[in-house]
């Protein structure tokens, strides 16, 4: 009976813990959870802001960011990992997942970092690197001590084929065999990324609850939830099924392999059901590096019963060319699914997104349409650092400066990512304001021009745009909730499309083109028949009042208009 009474009471407490709150900033309705109306800001943590002049950035200098953060419309920050590491793969290699880096700052520093936030209204999101851990975590360093250590079986050991030949044919993404011979014990190991980045045996179920507690640990802290890391490549085929070669090579000068045996395994699901089952008393939210080739696979992600990921990333989007007919496909295609979207267009892994999408001429004013598109969709968006000023990749020149080691295996071809990962740009003082020491990675010239202090006093700036933009999806409640309907499907350069609340709706429009085009809208059969908008944005500024029967737009323009019944 007395059981009985215990189990009732923690159910009650894990209840209470689920109860989505509402974030005032985040806005929606009061039965959502927080994550949905809330917009989500990567931080890439060496580079965002330095509080010691070591020239490298740490968890105080984020702090010190926070009324930054909040005015520019962010409610969740996700930290790429700032846990111990001996850094090779700049914290994707973890030596401790329950403490963080000396580099970074203390734990201390880190609960200071989450009061100061809640204060802010900035929720704090962790980088869970579940595939993986480094070399020296010393679970690793136990496993490799000999063959019948406890921990052996917490990685993936096996004989070679014959002598000097790896277990299969398997690649590491980040360059040569998947395998790596350890004379230690005379076995190879495999690792999916680098070689000090050994893959983590999720078949083992010790691993699996070991990683669950884990996530548990830092909701207990406070956590809001986890950005998992690489979780399509955590199960592998247990016979070692050698993988299709396909034609040519990759970057690194492998050659070209279908990863059918060691990525994407349906189990993947089975252990991110049992991340979410750890993270579901907590009400956390589990956000996945879900890189997909289509929209099928991206739904599996949310699980069959929504029992998975509830904020898979659309990854794909950052593949798209800038274009109307491209993203309006693709838009309804995610829309499609009927899941709540996650939408993404730049991370520390890819070119910046004022580089990608831009056409060389217009790339402030792309950066603007971005901004207006993908904040203005139904779903939740993910910022990456610096992308709210027009940030530029600023990619090394000469293989001696690169610092990702992926672009010194790699050169020429792969250059690596340091171009994307630049320290903020602060202001037009040295340095970008970003470190009083020498920045652990160069900063693009143009931060003369490309920062926050300056943008701030510049009506037209990307940053008073995006804060603009954000403010509006903040409050209104089209936006927040309202359905979203393609308009116009057939025109070939302005995106154009309803966000749709009971009695009104916002209309967005987009020029993605570099000539003046002209929109015009019958929106009757939405129940809008008014034949007028009243101005909420755009750019250039149009009149407080628009006709929808001519929506003239520059190039590269937008109108943002609100319709009422
Ligand atoms: O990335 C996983 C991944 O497969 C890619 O994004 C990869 O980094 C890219 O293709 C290389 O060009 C995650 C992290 O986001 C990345 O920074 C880490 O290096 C990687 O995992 C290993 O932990």
């Amino acid at each position: 009976m007395r059981r009985i009474a215990a189990r009732l009471l923690a159910f009650v407490f894990a209840l209470v813990l689920a109860i989505p709150t509402v974030h005032a900033q985040a806005g929606g309705t009061s039965s959502d959870p927080w994550w949905k109306h809330a917009v989500f800001y990567e931080i890439y943590p060496r580079s965002f802001m330095d509080s010691t002049g070591d020239g490298i950035g740490d968890l105080n200098g984020i702090a010190s960011k926070l009324d930054y953060l909040h005015a520019l419309g962010v409610d969740a920050i996700w930290i790429s990992p700032c846990f111990p590491s001996p850094q090779v793969d700049f914290g994707y290699d973890v030596s401790d997942y329950e403490n963080i880096d000396p580099k970074y700052g203390t734990l201390a520093d880190f609960d200071r970092l989450e009061k100061l936030g809640a204060e802010h209204g900035v929720k704090i999101i962790l980088d869970f690197v579940v595939n993986h851990t480094s070399d020296v975590h010393p679970w690793f360093i136990e496993s490799r001590s000999s063959r019948n250590n406890p921990k052996r079986d917490w990685y993936i050991w096996r004989d070679g084929k014959a002598k000097n030949q790896p277990p299969n044919n398997w690649i590491s993404t980040f360059g040569g065999s998947a395998w790596q011979w350890d004379t230690k014990t005379n076995q190879y190991y495999y690792h999916f990324f680098y070689p000090q980045q050994p893959d983590l045996n999720w078949r083992n179920p010790v691993v699996a609850d070991a990683m669950y507690g884990t996530s548990q640990w830092w909701y207990k802290r406070g956590v809001a939830g986890f950005r998992l890391d690489a979780v399509s490549t955590l199960f592998e085929d247990p016979n070692l099924k050698d993988n299709k070669i396909l034609p040519g090579k990759n970057k690194q000068g492998d050659p070209n392999m279908d990863n059918e045996n060691n990525d994407k395994l349906p189990e993947v699901h089975d252990a991110l059901k049992g991340l979410r089952k750890a993270a579901d008393p907590y009400g956390a939210v589990l956000i996945g590096e879900t890189w997909t080739d289509n929209i099928a696979e991206l739904k599996k992600y949310y699980g069959s019963n929504h029992d998975e990921l509830q904020m898979p990333m659309d990854l794909m989007l950052t593949k798209l060319k800038f274009s109307a007919p491209v993203f309006r496909e693709h838009i309804a295609a995610v829309n499609g699914t009927g899941e709540w979207p996650t939408w993404v267009i730049s991370n520390h892994d890819i070119v910046r997104a004022w580089n990608r999408y831009g056409d060389g001429k217009h790339n402030d004013q792309i950066a603007k349409d971005m901004a207006a598109m993908y904040l203005t969709l139904r779903g939740t968006p993910i910022m990456y650092y610096g992308e709210e000023i027009g940030m530029q990749n600023n990619d090394p020149k000469r293989k001696e400066d690169v610092k990702d080691p992926i672009g010194r295996t790699g050169w020429p071809k792969e250059i690596g990512r340091d171009g994307e990962r630049t320290p903020m740009q602060w202001d037009e003082t040295p340095n970008a304001g970003f470190t009083t020491g020498i920045p652990w990675n160069p900063i693009p010239v143009t931060y003369k021009t490309y920062n926050v202090a300056d943008e701030l006093k510049d009506p037209n700036s990307i940053l008073n745009w995006y804060k603009a933009v954000l403010a509006l999806r903040h409050t209104n409640e089209a936006l927040l909730d309202g359905d979203y309907i393609a308009l116009n499907t057939s025109d070939p350069n302005v995106l154009s499309y309803l966000r749709k609340a009971q009695n009104k709706a916002v209309l967005v429009v987009i020029n993605m083109s570099a000539k003046p085009q002209k929109a015009k809208f019958d929106l009757s059969q939405q129940g809008f028949s008014s034949g007028t908008a009243t101005t909420l944005m755009s750019t250039p500024k149009a009149a407080s009042t628009q006709k929808l029967s001519e929506i003239a737009l520059q190039p590269f323009g937008v109108y943002i208009g609100e319709v009422t019944k």
